[in-house]
Order: C-alpha cells, then structure tokens, then sequence
C-alpha cells in the first residue's frame, strides 16, 4: 500500500485536559508523519460545515458546541495505508467499546467527547486537510 494521507483533530477535551503532548507522543510512535499542524479553534459555521453530513442527527447541536468550546490541534498525517491504520489507533467512535491501547479508550470519556478525529476515507482526508490548511502550508 502507498503512503499516504489522513487527517486529525485533538478535540477541545483532549486539549483542556493537558493530553496534546501524549497523544502526538503515541501518534509519532505509531509510525505516522506529522506534514502540517496548528492549534486553531473552529467558529459554529467551521464545525457546521465539518459536520455538515451528521446535521439531522439528534447529538448535532452539541456536537457544534463541543467542538467550538475551545482550541483543537489539526493535523495532516502520512504513513502506508494513512487512514485505516489512524482509525485503529483512535478506536471505536464510543470509547467504551474501544479496544485498549487506543488513543479513545486511554484519553476519552464518552462517545460524545471522544479525544481525537480521524477521516473515514481518502477523499474525506484530503477534504478535510484542506478545510483546516492551505495549500502553502502543506509539504
Ligand atoms: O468518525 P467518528 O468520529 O468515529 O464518528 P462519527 O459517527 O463520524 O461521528 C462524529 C462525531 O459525532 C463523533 O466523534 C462524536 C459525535 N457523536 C456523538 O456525539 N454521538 C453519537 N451517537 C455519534 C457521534
Ligand atoms: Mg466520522
């Protein structure tokens, strides 16, 4: 398999909570490259539009508030099979049913504050990369 890309967000509660650090520390230790980073913080209308395919489901509305309520650190992250690999290491989107040793099962306490993001697909990786980053900013 190629390398190639994903892309993450450390949430606002994994950043409230001081885990930036272990969790870059893990996601470095798990083979990936770190190509662009930046702690920002995303506006309504930004988390909106991220979410935009989750907006008729009932937990929205305090999806959109969560994900403003303070900084994120987002990431573009490369290594062979980006995506599927990234999604293992965060674990189930619950952190109750994610396996241990996962970023969610070891840093998040619930499905609705769940730590970290990754993409779903590459298509969504490269969507998302270019929601948070210009093309100067990515190498
Ligand atoms: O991709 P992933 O983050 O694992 O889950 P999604 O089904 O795409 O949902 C996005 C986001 O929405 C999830 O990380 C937390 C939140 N959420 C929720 O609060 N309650 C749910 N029942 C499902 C998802
Ligand atoms: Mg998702």
């Amino acid at each position: 398999m190629a390398t190639n890309r994903t892309f993450t967000m450390l949430k606002p509660d994994a950043v409230e909570k001081g885990h930036i650090g272990a969790i870059l520390e893990k996601i470095s230790a798990s083979g990936f490259r770190i190509v662009a980073m930046k702690l920002t913080q995303m506006t309504t209308a930004d988390a909106e539009e991220f979410y935009a395919i989750h907006s008729e489901r009932p937990f929205f509305p305090e999806l959109v508030t969560y994900m403003t309520r303070g900084p994120i650190v987002a990431a573009i992250l490369e290594k062979e099979n980006a995506v599927d690999d990234f999604r293992a290491l965060i674990g189930a989107t619950n952190p109750a049913d994610a396996a241990e040793g996962t970023i969610r099962k070891m840093f998040a306490d619930s499905i609705s504050e769940n730590a970290v993001h990754g993409s779903d697909s590459d298509d969504n990786a490269a969507i998302e990369g270019a929601f948070h980053f210009s093309g100067r900013d990515q190498f």
